[in-house]
């Protein structure tokens, strides 16, 4: 621990892989932290607003960490990576590992001691960040699975306080969990906590059902009982995550918003129908089968441009993962062929923007689009589609949603496709287009009305009250 004199200390506490801000250099040459525009940021000032609290997280750069520091009402506290950090725990186990077992293995996970060794130094850094600036008997909320081992590290340093964690991914079926070498000491991780959040029903079931299996721990319901001697349970629950939406909303009926909509569809050549993909260039996101049936409906005539054409807007994600460098070149190689075969002079039949784009631009792309095309493989939530509703307050648009999204169980009216099932994902596409327009209004509205009552800041109350109320309290504890 630190010796620092008069250390703050938190009633609430946050960890996560990311601090919420970026460093950017301004046009003077300085360099200063702006606030990252996620949605865990909205949902947090929505908690952090009646009592201040603190974000334990990396700060995006290799090396020596930051001094602490405050900003917008919370309290940054930067944990440092090393270069190999970032390899090892980073890019190797939470997504080289972890992020493939838990999204169903749609590509090959990789098992290597060093990355896992790494794994454990992180966390445990991560949870001695934690225990020295939460007071006493503080909340603590754990992000997602870059830190699954730090609910029971934090136990370990602090039994006083209350720790919660919150899983953004999936949690796969026990068959697929179980190849991990690690298994048991990541269940043993989580258990350190009082409560596990999950987007999912399902996924809180696969990680019940992975304790009782692979740890052979006596469960009831929801809840996990511990064999720690200490006779607590752990509850799993499934609080699915959501977004701002009165903020979106508001955004996207600003005047400007209008004006970029009118001046997008009219860059686009006004087509008939303007068909819009927005992921991070993730192979979890189905992008390849999304091209592949857009490809079939051109080449046989169904579609095609200056009629129809497709936006697919892909944030560069994870370059130095060698799964991600293939994917990007399997995408651009098909947009390529895609266009070459299918394009018409002027008129591209898919434009292919590698971009991040602010807030502003994307509500404008979300009302421009007449079908948004949202097709997971597997995704733990997927907010896309959620802020694409959002932004159409005019009832608008149609959403083609992938079943194997988290959002899919809760968007039950949108056009559902399996986007493994090429033939049905094309006819899919082909309904969403030709149904009447008062039919798809009628949708709309009651897939809005579903965000705008479990927006981002009830997900979060509704969280951090599961907490409070879990059964669990260590010997010791307030
Ligand atoms: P992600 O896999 O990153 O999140 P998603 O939920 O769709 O997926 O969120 C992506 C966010 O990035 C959205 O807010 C979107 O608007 C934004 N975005 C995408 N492309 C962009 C671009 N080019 N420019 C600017 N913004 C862009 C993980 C899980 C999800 C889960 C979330 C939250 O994989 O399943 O929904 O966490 O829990």
């Amino acid at each position: 621990m630190s010796s620092t004199p008069e250390r703050k200390t938190f009633d609430l506490v946050i960890a996560a892989n990311r601090l919420p801000v970026d460093q950017v250099v301004t046009d003077s040459g300085e360099a200063e932290w702006r606030r990252s525009p996620g949605g865990l940021v909205t949902a947090m000032d929505s908690v952090m607003r009646d009592q201040p609290g603190a974000w334990v997280g990396w700060a995006g750069e290799p090396g020596e960490p930051p001094a602490r520091f405050d900003q917008g009402g919370v309290h940054l506290v930067p944990v440092g990576l090393s270069e190999d950090e970032v390899h090892l725990y980073y890019e190797g186990f939470s997504n080289g590992t972890l992020w493939p077992i838990y999204h169903d293995v749609i590509v090959a996970a990789a098992f290597h001691r060093d990355w896992w060794a790494a794994y454990q130094r992180v966390n445990l850094r991560f949870a001695q960040a934690v225990a020295d600036v939460a007071a006493p008997g503080a909340r603590v909320w754990v992000q997602d699975y870059q830190l699954q081992l730090a609910p029971a590290y934090v136990r370990a340093l602090r039994p006083d306080v209350r720790i919660g964690w919150f899983n953004h991914i999936p949690f796969p079926p026990v068959e697929l969990f179980a190849q991990l070498p690690w298994r048991g000491q990541l269940l043993d991780g989580l258990l350190g906590a009082d409560f596990l959040g999950f987007q999912r029903q399902a996924d809180a079931q696969n990680f019940v059902r992975a304790c009782r299996q692979l740890i052979h721990a006596e469960t009831r319901g929801g809840t996990v009982a511990v064999h720690d001697g200490s006779g607590r349970r752990v509850r799993a629950a499934a609080i699915p995550i959501s977004i701002d939406f009165k903020g979106l909303e508001a955004l996207a009926r600003q005047p400007s918003v209008t004006a970029r909509v009118a001046e997008i569809r009219e860059s686009l050549g006004n087509p008939k129908v303007l068909m819009l993909g927005v992921d991070r260039l993730d192979y979890t996101k189905g992008i390849r089968h999304r091209l592949k049936a857009y490809q079939e409906l051109l080449a046989e005539g169904q579609l095609g441009p200056p009629d129809v054409t497709l936006v697919q807007v892909a944030t560069p994600s994870r370059e130095r993962v060698a799964a991600y460098r293939q994917l990007r070149e399997d995408v651009e190689q098909r947009v390529g062929r895609i266009n070459g075969d299918l394009g018409v002079m002027g008129f591209p039949a898919v434009h292919y923007l590698h971009h991040s784009y602010p807030r502003e631009e994307m509500a404008a792309l979300f009302r421009a689009a007449d079908i948004m095309l949202v097709t997971p493989l597997r995704d733990g939530m997927n907010l896309v589609a959620k802020e694409y509703v959002t932004c159409r307050f005019d009832l608008g648009g149609a959403l083609v949603l992938s079943e194997f999204t988290g959002a899919w169980h809760e968007l039950h009216q949108a056009f559902a496709c399996n986007p493994h099932d090429i033939e049905g994902l094309k006819q899919t596409i082909l309904r969403a287009i030709n149904t009447p327009a008062p039919d798809k209004r009628r949708i709309m509205r009651a897939l809005r009305r579903r965000v705008a009552d479990h927006d981002v800041q009830r997900w979060a109350s509704r969280f951090l009250a599961a907490l409070d109320a879990a059964p669990a309290r260590a010997e010791g504890g307030p």
